[in-house]
């Protein structure tokens, strides 16, 4: 089975055109699937609007009645896929701002099926790009992945800040294992979750690759939800907790990640 995660603040305009084209994708793959969005509070119309999907697409909500962030939604959202997966499972999780086009998924899963833990859709992989993106966005963007990849650098991985990812059920299952509610851990510091959650998967041995994907900011509709001066703050946070030579994450998985290794 194939899970989509969908995290979900107001976005009325955006899921009319994005849940069509994620069915597409999924029906064209001949395998079960199961979408799971979590409304995080919207004060829209994205409940009613799910409400009616749910009627042609099988989709599974999770209510906030208050708005909560991106990172306790995305805690619910993987919290659930491991529950509600097996083994051989492939989880996808991607935005619902229909920048991040379902077509990538078969690719995704592929790979992910093929022996890779995480498979990341990536603007920096050959053959990748943006569309519609600002050159200052832009170049704030690629500022911060050199950030991420001199301070946590991962082999294979060019890409940590976009949350179109595909993960092996398996090691989800056993990150929520390790790490309990700590597997997202920097829950009030805006979209530092996304990064936090590769950290944490490196941490325990996992295997990554990417694939390369082009962000269509063209298609954007919904206003943007991205505080950068909170998820800029979680990103020095995080430096900090990753490196602290006095039992900071590192450390404190060493013995984790060799005793995996040695297996
Ligand atoms: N559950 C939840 N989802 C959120 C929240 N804020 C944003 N999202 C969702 O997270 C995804 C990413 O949000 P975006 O606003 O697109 O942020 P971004 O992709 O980093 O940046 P932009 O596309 O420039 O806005 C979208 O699917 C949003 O609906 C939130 O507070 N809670
Ligand atoms: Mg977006």
């Amino acid at each position: 089975m194939i899970l989509i995660l969908l995290p979900a603040y107001n976005e009325e305009d955006s899921l009319p055109s994005l849940m069509p084209k994620i069915k597409l994708a999924l029906d064209g793959m001949g395998e079960a699937y199961k979408i799971i969005i979590c409304n995080d509070g919207s004060n829209d119309r994205t409940q009613q609007m799910l409400e009616s999907m749910s009627r042609d697409f099988p989709i599974e909500i999770i209510r906030h009645k208050i708005n909560r962030g991106l990172g306790e939604s995305s805690r619910d959202l993987f919290e659930f896929a491991s529950e509600a997966s097996k083994v051989g499972d492939v989880i996808i999780r991607l935005d619902c701002d229909d920048t991040h086009e379902p077509e990538y998924i078969p690719k995704i899963v592929e790979k992910v099926r093929g022996g890779l833990d995480v498979v990341i859709a990536s603007r920096f992989a050959e053959g990748g790009g943006q569309l519609g993106v600002s050159g200052y966005r832009a170049f704030i963007s690629l500022g911060a992945n050199l950030f991420m990849k001199v301070f946590f650098s991962i082999s294979n991985v060019k890409e940590y800040s976009c949350g179109y990812r595909g993960y092996k059920a398996e090691i989800i299952k056993e990150a929520i294992e390790v790490y309990g509610n700590d597997f997202i851990q920097l829950k009030g510091l805006g979209f530092t979750c996304t990064l936090e959650k590769l950290v944490k998967l490196k941490l325990i041995g996992a295997k990554f690759g990417e694939i390369s994907f082009i962000l269509r900011y063209n298609q954007k509709q919904s206003i943007s939800k991205m505080v950068s001066s909170v998820t800029t703050l979680g990103y020095f946070v995080m430096t900090i907790l990753f490196h602290w030579p006095w039992g900071g994450w590192r450390v404190s998985m060493r013995n984790y990640s060799s005793k995996r290794c040695a297996e």
